[in-house]
């Protein structure tokens, strides 16, 4: 496929970040199209960590080209530090003129948002929602404004004018524009060689044949339209949200990797029908090492919910599945996987879109048995002993998805296509 987009098919935390490292590394380039710095991605390259949160994840092959696409906003300074880790490397990065930036504003109202608001997301607190609101009642900045000086000095007065009316309203301290003009134009101006109209740049590509990756973050439950709302980041995660995205037309996306784990997990609040609450949820989430990348909040954890994974594929499309951290459930006796809800004495297939329904789905589940075997080293789906391939079977049979990529732990020779 010419173009394919990786979209998280749960909450986030799927291992995305992994699968795209993976099919990166055939492509020519990797575009992130929504969401900011709450996303959270590590890779590892001859040893050495690198944190990713807004950097598209193909940084770190020199032939690969990285946009960053107008539906993300981006915070400047957080940028900034990312590419200094980088430092000694060659890189090529692309960032939208139309992308918007994210500002301290932005981070104070996420906070104080969460703080007044009784029914708390659980934010991220990295502004996204803020630069989201912005952007949506037109008062945000966009990157071609602010890396053109003069352009961003008289918005950023206009806008502090506004942000402090609201501060004085919420009783909490002003915010200097002197100040934030003398630091943000600095990074204004290390910026700027990389601001370009990026919808040109990526059809251009697409029209000379190259392989493009579209890396989603965050997953279609946390999606603004057909995720848990309110319980939802501010971007739409799925495939059908590239175009608009990015620039190209719909037309052109070919294909959708849906990442799933191989059981579900959460941050932040609103419903997980499957939460385990018992010695094997905490079992998984500490062999799943499951705390949060970007805030380092515990995960909670839950068996897998196809319900999920068939909302996905409806809402925002998928082509293929891949399934991560299958290892971490080795030595289960016994697998749960959720195939429906029974909501008011009814069996339903599908997520409610009224969080107080989701609130009382009860899961039905189907138990399967687990296997007692270390496939960590294993590196085809042959390899796999027979009741995880019947694990795998039974999601694609569910879900009317196959099953196009596994994983067995974090390396990169331990994500196996399955031919
Ligand atoms: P926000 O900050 O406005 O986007 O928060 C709104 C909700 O979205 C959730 N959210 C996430 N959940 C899981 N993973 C996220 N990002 C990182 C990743 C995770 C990390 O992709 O790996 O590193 O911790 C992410 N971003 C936002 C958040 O918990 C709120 O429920
Ligand atoms: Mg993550």
């Amino acid at each position: 496929m010419q173009t394919l987009v990786v979209v998280g098919t749960q909450w986030g935390d799927e291992g995305k970040g992994k699968i795209t490292d993976y099919l990166a590394q055939k492509s020519d380039l990797v575009v992130r199209y929504q969401g900011g710095n709450n996303a959270g991605h590590t890779i590892v390259l001859e040893g050495v960590k690198y944190a990713l949160h807004t950097i598209p994840s193909g940084i770190l092959n020199p032939k690969i080209d990285n946009v960053l696409g107008n539906g993300m906003v981006i915070n400047p300074k957080a940028l900034l530090e990312e590419l200094k880790k980088l430092e000694g490397k060659t890189y090529h990065m692309h960032i939208s003129d139309k992308a918007h930036i994210i500002m301290p504003y932005h981070m104070a109202f996420d906070s104080i948002r969460e703080s007044k608001l009784k029914q708390k997301i659980g934010t991220t607190k990295k502004g996204i929602g803020p630069a989201y609101t912005d952007k949506a009642e037109r008062s945000g900045i966009r990157m071609g404004e602010f890396v053109d000086l003069d352009v961003f000095k008289n918005k950023l007065q206009e806008v502090l004018e506004y942000k402090n009316q609201l501060a004085d309203l919420y009783g909490v301290e002003r915010f200097d524009f002197e100040s934030m003009y003398a630091e943000y134009s600095v990074y204004a101006q290390a910026l700027k060689p990389f601001v370009e109209n990026t919808s040109k740049f990526v059809n251009d590509a697409i029209s000379k044949g190259k392989k493009v990756l579209f890396e989603g973050a965050q997953g279609t439950l946390l999606c603004l339209d057909h995720g848990t709302y309110p319980f939802v980041t501010s971007s739409s995660p799925t495939a059908a949200s590239v175009p608009i995205n990015v620039g190209i037309a719909p037309w052109l996306i070919q294909g959708a990797v849906g990442v799933t784990k191989a059981y579900t997990t959460r941050v932040g609040e609103g419903p997980l029908p499957t939460e385990l609450f018992d010695q094997i949820g905490s079992d998984i989430r500490e062999k799943g090492h499951e705390y949060g990348t970007t805030t380092g909040r515990p995960r909670r954890v839950g068996w897998l919910d196809l319900v999920l994974i068939k909302h996905a594929k409806l809402s925002g499309g998928l082509s293929g599945l891949a399934v991560t951290l299958l290892d971490v459930l080795s030595g289960q006796p016994e697998i749960m996987v959720c195939t429906a809800y029974e909501l008011d004495g009814k069996i339903i297939d599908e997520v409610p879109s009224l969080i107080g329904d989701f609130e009382r789905v009860k899961p039905i589940y189907t138990t399967l048995k687990g296997w007692s075997e270390d496939i960590t080293a294993v590196k085809s789906y042959d390899d796999l002993p027979i009741n995880t391939k019947n694990y795998l079977r039974f999601i694609e049979e569910e879900t009317g998805i196959p099953v196009v990529i596994f994983s067995v732990g974090p390396d990169r020779n331990q994500t196996i296509e399955v031919k």
